[in-house]
C-alpha cells in the first residue's frame, strides 16, 4: 500500500518528531505542548514556515481556541496538508499530449537522482500500458550514458543515445524524431547534472527544450526537476533558479527516504508554488509514488509504533 511506502521512506523524519509528537499526545500545559510543536516544525526542517505555524498556534492558546493539546495533531494535520501541492490528477499527474509522443525532460544539480528517477518514471509508465523512449541527454559524464543503458536494458526500453561529448540537443532532437517514427506514447529525456552558476549549462538546457518543441508540437509537456531532498532548505533555492531558465513544471522529490529533513517538501512546494509530482523513496525501480499531500503528513506525523 501507498501509505506503507511513505511511511517506510519517511522512517527517519518521522522518528525523529515522534517522541515530540507523543509529548503533544495528553493534555499538556500550553508551554510544553509548543515547545514539543517547535522541535517537531525544526527537526522537520520545514523552514520559515515554522515560526508562523508556531505563532499561529500560541494566538490560538491564548484565545483559548484549543481546549486541550490533544488537539493539536490534527491542527497540524490539517494545516501541513494544505501547504503543499500534488498533482491535480493522482491517477494522471502528468500532462500528456493531445495526440503523438508526450515528452518529458528531467532537469536538476549534480546527483540529485535524475538518471535514477528516469528509470522509476520509464517504469511507471509501463505500468500504466505507455510505450516509451529514453534519451541519454547526459553526453557530459562519461559513465552516464552506461548507467542509462543498463537500466533501459532491465526495463526493457530503447534509448537514443550518442558518443560521450556530443551536443545533448543533437541527441534531444534525434529522439524526438525516433519517437515520432515508432509512435512511442512517451519520450523521457535524461540530462546532465548541472549548477544554477553553469550559465552556458543553463543555456543548454534552454536549447534542449527548443529542439524538442521544434519537433513535437506542445512538447516538453513536462519539465520535472528533480530536487535532492537531503539537501532540505537549500533545495528551494537551487529550484528558483532553474525556474529562471526553464519552465519547470514540477518537481520530483528524491532521496526523500535518506532524509531526517522531509518536511523540506512542505516549505519547497509553499515558496515555489510547484506541485510536487512524484517522491523517489529508496534506489529500486518500485521506490516511486506520485505524492499526495495528505498521505505525506499522515505518514510524516504518524506516532512511532512500540
Ligand atoms: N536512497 C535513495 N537513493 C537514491 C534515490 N534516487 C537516487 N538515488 C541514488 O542517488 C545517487 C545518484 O543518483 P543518480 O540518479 O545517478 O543522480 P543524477 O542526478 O542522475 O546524477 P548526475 O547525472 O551525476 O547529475 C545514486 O546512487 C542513486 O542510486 C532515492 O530516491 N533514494
Ligand atoms: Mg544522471
Amino acid at each position: 500500500m501507498v501509505l506503507g511506502k511513505f511511511r517506510k521512506g519517511l522512517e527517519r523524519t518521522r522518528n525523529r518528531i515522534s517522541q515530540a509528537l507523543k509529548r503533544l499526545a495528553g493534555d499538556q500545559s500550553a508551554e510544553i505542548s509548543l515547545e514539543a510543536l517547535e522541535e517537531i516544525l525544526y527537526t522537520a526542517d520545514v523552514g520559515p514556515l515554522a515560526g508562523e505555524l508556531l505563532e499561529e498556534v500560541e494566538k490560538k492558546y491564548k484565545k483559548g481556541d484549543f481546549s486541550g493539546t490533544g488537539e493539536m495533531p490534527q491542527f497540524l494535520r490539517q494545516r501541513l496538508s494544505g501547504l503543499v501541492q500534488g498533482p491535480d490528477d493522482q491517477a494522471k499527474p502528468l500532462s500528456r499530449a493531445d495526440k503523438g509522443p508526450s515528452v518529458i525532460l528531467i532537469v536538476g544539480v549534480n546527483g540529485s537522482g535524475k538518471t535514477t528517477s528516469v528509470a522509476k518514471l520509464v517504469h511507471w509508465y509501463q505500468s500504466h500500458g505507455c510505450q516509451v523512449l529514453v534519451a541519454a541527454g547526459d553526453t557530459f559524464r562519461a559513465a552516464a550514458v552506461e548507467q542509462l543503458t543498463i537500466w533501459c536494458q532491465r526495463l526493457n526500453t530503447e534509448l537514443i543515445r550518442a558518443p560521450h561529448g556530443a551536443d545533448p540537443a543533437a541527441v534531444a532532437h534525434d529522439a524526438a524524431e525516433a519517437a515520432l517514427a515508432r509512435k512511442a506514447d512517451v519520450l523521457i529525456v535524461d540530462t546532465a547534472g548541472r549548477l544554477h552558476t553553469q550559465k552556458n549549462l543553463m543555456q543548454e538546457l534552454e536549447k534542449v527544450s527548443r529542439v524538442i518543441s521544434r519537433k513535437i508540437d506542445g512538447a516538453p509537456h513536462e519539465i520535472l526537476l528533480v530536487l535532492d531532498a537531503t539537501t532540505g532548505q537549500n533545495a528551494v533555492q537551487q529550484a528558483r533558479r532553474f525556474q529562471e531558465c526553464v519552465p519547470v513544471s514540477g518537481l520530483i522529490l528524491a532521496k526523500l527516504d535518506g532524509t531526517a529533513k522531509g518536511g523540506a517538501v512542505l516549505s519547497v512546494g509553499r515558496e515555489l508554488k510547484l506541485p510536487v509530482k512524484f517522491v523517489g523513496l529508496g534506489e529500486q525501480l518500485d521506490d516511486f509514488e506520485v505524492f499526495n499531500p495528505q498521505e505525506f503528513v499522515d505518514a510524516l506525523l504518524e506516532p512511532q509504533e512500540a
